[in-house]
């Protein structure tokens, strides 16, 4: 059987010549932002990661192959929703790839092929994590909780990204990182940033300051330690919405979740986009600048650990 991963001419020499590359996942351009969004978010990104003297390596599947260094031409048609693109977590890459069908990878499945090719940083928006239990609701039965956290804890990959989404239970998904081993470092903060918000309340230990510093944590989790757990870089939004006005828009857009009766992976791409409603687009502003500000950050990390060896 031929082995369903292309990786890119410029990903396949940087990674060659030890130059520093960083791998973006493409469900937020297939579901994440609605159009133009997507794409738009998706350039900003690919220019951020150039601009910070890194290759883009973006990840995604197209006519059942996993393609790592997509083009801006094959993440366009990932953004186009007349061509519906599955959203594949992990476990639909098998499927989705023997249905030679095109799909935008979440962080679960990116952070798998990144490790895969050998890509060490890696870049998203919001990390998925525990969701919240609506009022109301009984907290019976196993909860909604994202793939992408038990896959970061066999990936030894550095995720750049503003923290969970704050449609979740921020606090509970600390904990879990917690659990699973997962390291999270405050990128100038000693707060959890929530993705729109550059607070949650909930604490972090271990602060970082610059690139240099976070290379030093990964040589030594990744190399000398031998860790497979992946480590999370938590970097504050750069156009933060303030808590309240993120919070009652969550709060309208679990309602609305429930009462459509939204269930399984369209869980997130529906709370995203009733949250960017209720803020009347404020939500998806910052959630494409931090966005491009996650990019930017992994690309001088990955710079600073192609120097680290
Ligand atoms: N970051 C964003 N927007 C997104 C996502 C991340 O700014 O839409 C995606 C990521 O691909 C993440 C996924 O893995 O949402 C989580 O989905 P779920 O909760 O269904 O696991
Ligand atoms: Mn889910």
């Amino acid at each position: 059987m031929d082995t369903p991963l292309r990786i890119s001419e410029e990903v396949r020499e940087a990674l060659a010549a030890g130059r520093p590359v960083v791998a973006l996942e493409s469900s937020v351009v297939a579901q994440g932002l609605p159009p133009p969004h997507g794409l738009e978010a998706a350039r900003r990104c690919l220019a951020a990661v150039r601009a910070g003297g890194a290759v883009p390596a973006a990840v995604a599947i197209l006519e059942g192959t996993v393609v790592v260094g997509a083009s801006e031409a094959q993440l366009a048609r990932l953004a186009d929703p007349a061509r519906a693109p599955a959203k594949a977590a992990l476990r639909d890459v098998a499927a989705v790839v023997a249905e030679g069908r095109d799909a935008g990878t979440t962080v679960s499945a990116t952070a798998a092929v990144a490790t895969h090719a050998g890509i060490r940083v890696f870049a998203t928006g919001g990390l998925g994590g525990v969701h919240r239990i609506p009022e109301g609701e009984p907290a019976v039965g196993a909860a909604d909780v994202s793939a992408d956290l038990a896959e970061l804890a066999r990936c030894p990959v550095c995720v750049v990204c503003a923290g969970p989404k704050a449609i979740l239970d921020v606090a509970a998904t600390a904990e879990a990182l917690e659990t699973l081993g997962i390291p999270v470092l405050g990128w100038r903060t000693s707060e959890l940033p929530a993705f729109y918000s550059d607070g949650s309340g909930v604490g972090l230990e271990h602060r970082v300051e610059d690139a240099a510093q976070v290379a030093r944590v990964l040589a030594l989790h990744f190399g000398a330690l031998a860790r497979r757990e992946g480590v999370v870089l938590a970097v504050p939004p750069p156009e933060p919405v303030p808590r309240e006005v993120v919070d009652a828009a969550i709060a309208t857009a679990l309602v609305e979740a429930r009462n459509r009766g939204v269930r399984g992976k369209a869980v997130t791409p529906f709370l995203l986009e009733a949250v960017a409603r209720a803020t009347h687009g404020r939500a998806r502003a910052a959630n494409v600048a931090l966005l491009e500000r996650n990019a930017g950050v992994a690309a001088e990390v990955a710079a600073a650990l192609a120097r680290v060896g």
